[in-house]
């Protein structure tokens, strides 16, 4: 099945079992009618929403507690990753911990829009335990980024909980704005108690972190528009020397026998799905589920991203496909589990993506062996469209702040020519404010410098490619690095990473004559453009 109708079916399914349940406790995810004036969103959201697994009751002797930590103040325009304790924010007793639903709020209870401040990612850490796919880590039990795919174990499982143990929260909290702002990261826990009569029947399950790039600080990976085949790159199989000659970070050799119990996979936007496959020396799989290539790789699960984005991939407007409550995957000591991470390539180029999947693993001998059991079943969509992404943006034009710079004349600068980026704006050519349009002569360069802050939490900002005129309203799948020739500066900092490491970046002297327009991809809002003419 391709990923395509899979996604279909996911909703399909979804729906029917909606039917069968109606709906409960309703989440503010699917409280609000969506105010976008652009085609609506696929009609059903609201019941799939309402399927949230956590948004059902708890499961029997689970209490549901609210955690929150912060307030987080968002400096203007922020981008930058840090830590926090969260040993203030964790349950106050052992205990099985079976379900996860994070969120990003306002001292109000109200969530963000993307388009406004976004949650790049958290990472819950456990600092009393240490990771089992990158022992040099504390133990990595959960992670969100802007697709807020939910946590529910299978019934009968659940994550070991002390007491005692030391959380700690590491986030990369993005302002798309040049406002400075206060914000919560907040988490809803299922909880067991270790007293509790229902303590006896759950089995522990330990958190399999799986990684295109684990280990990594900043683990992400550019993918070009056009690159791949037929519009989608998969990494790292379609990269040249992902690991500049070293092992593979997407493997992890399994430890002991056991069982899988679920997963779901995180992309940014571009993601079309996250894979998981497994290796046993000497096996072979069914044709239909081996990996191209690799007949003794089996293909256990594909967390499919599902757009309610209405200009297609190309947004947090997202949900992926976790594992449905009964898939139990066998694997021995001494599998190979890898995974892969396939974005589109059509719309745009799609730079400091992710591929992670969390796995979770029993000692218990459950599973079902995935070399003659096809275990690859369509999985569920942890939520439905969430009010915070109805800002898509977009054209037409946003007069009141942009002009086509593609009809300003030029103003010819001389090679080498310095363009400061300063308090959110281009000096020369920003679209915001321009009446000309810096131009060199083919085979010249302009150099742009970041002056806003570049160290240490600094505002780190992008010159990238997007199609002219490049002048719609901003919104979280708007503008995007479309551009007929590629180019991106990397975010311009020293602040270590996503930062590039330098805060200057010099035009290519091989573009060809023609308007260059661009956008700053960490803050949308900032757009400009440079020109070339001919010798
Ligand atoms: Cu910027």
């Amino acid at each position: 099945m391709t990923a395509r109708l899979r996604s279909v079916g996911l909703v399909l399914t979804v729906l029917l079992v909606a039917g069968a349940c109606g709906s409960s406790g309703t989440p503010k995810a699917s409280s609000k009618q969506s105010s976008t004036t652009r085609p609506a969103v696929a009609p059903n959201t609201e019941d799939i929403a309402s399927l949230t697994p956590m948004d059902q009751s708890p499961d029997q002797g689970a209490t549901r507690l609210h955690f929150k930590i912060g307030p987080f103040v968002v400096e203007p325009g922020q981008n930058n990753i840090s830590t926090r304790s969260a040993r203030s924010q964790q349950p106050q007793e052992d205990g099985w911990i079976v379900g996860i639903r994070p969120n990003l709020e306002y001292a109000d209870g109200q969530t963000p829009g993307v388009d406004v401040i976004h949650l790049h990612h958290a990472v819950w850490l456990n600092l009393s335990e240490q990771d089992i796919t990158d022992p040099a880590l504390p133990e990595r039990f959960f992670a969100v980024g802007e697709e807020k795919t939910n946590l529910k174990f299978p019934p009968g499982y659940g994550y070991a909980y002390k007491a005692t143990d030391r959380w700690v929260l590491n986030y990369m909290i993005h302002n798309l704005t040049s406002k400075r702002d206060k914000v919560w990261v907040t988490y809803d826990i299922d909880f067991i108690p270790a007293t509790s009569p229902y303590a006896k029947n759950i089995k522990a399950a330990r958190p399999i972190w799986m990684d295109v790039q684990n280990g990594e600080v900043y683990p992400v990976f550019d993918v070009l528009r056009g690159s791949g085949h037929n519009g989608v790159y998969t990494y790292p199989d379609d990269a040249t020397d992902p690991y500049n000659g070293g092992p593979p970070k997407n493997v992890w050799t399994v430890d002991q026998d056991g069982t899988l119990i679920g997963t779901a996979g995180h992309v940014h936007p571009g993601g079309l799905r996250d894979d998981m496959w497994l290796e046993r020396a000497g096996a072979k799989a069914p044709a239909d589920e081996a990996k191209p290539g690799a007949p003794d790789t089996v293909h256990v699960f594909s967390s499919v991203s599902h757009y309610y984005e209405p200009a297609g991939p190309v947004s947090w407007d997202v949900t992926m496909s976790a594992t449905p409550p009964d898939w139990r995957v066998k694997v021995r000591k001494g599998d190979k589990l890898s995974i892969t991470a396939s974005y589109e390539t059509e719309h745009a180029s799609w730079y400091e993506g992710m591929g992670i999947m969390v796995a979770w693993m029993a000692a218990d001998d459950s599973g079902k062996d995935p070399f003659t059991t096809d275990v690859n079943v369509p999985g569920i969509l942890t939520h439905g469209h969430l009010p915070e992404n109805d800002n898509h943006g977009g054209p037409p034009a946003d007069t009141e702040h942009y002009v086509d710079l593609a009809k300003l004349p030029s103003k010819m600068v001389p090679d080498g020519y310095v363009i400061d980026i300063s308090n959110f704006a281009y000096a020369a050519g920003d679209m915001s404010i321009a009446t000309s349009v810096p131009t060199i002569k083919q085979g010249q360069s302009i150099t742009f410098n970041n002056l806003d802050a570049p160290l240490d939490n600094g505002i780190w900002h992008t010159i990238t490619d997007c199609e002219g005129p490049c002048d719609g309203h901003s919104g979280i799948a708007y503008p995007i690095a479309n551009g007929r020739i590629i180019f991106d500066s990397g975010e311009l900092g020293e602040g270590g990473p996503p930062a590039a490491g330098r805060v200057t970046w010099s035009t290519p002297r091989n573009l060809p004559p023609g308007t260059y327009t661009y956008f700053c991809r960490i803050h949308p809002f900032m757009r400009g453009a440079f020109r070339i003419v001919a010798n």
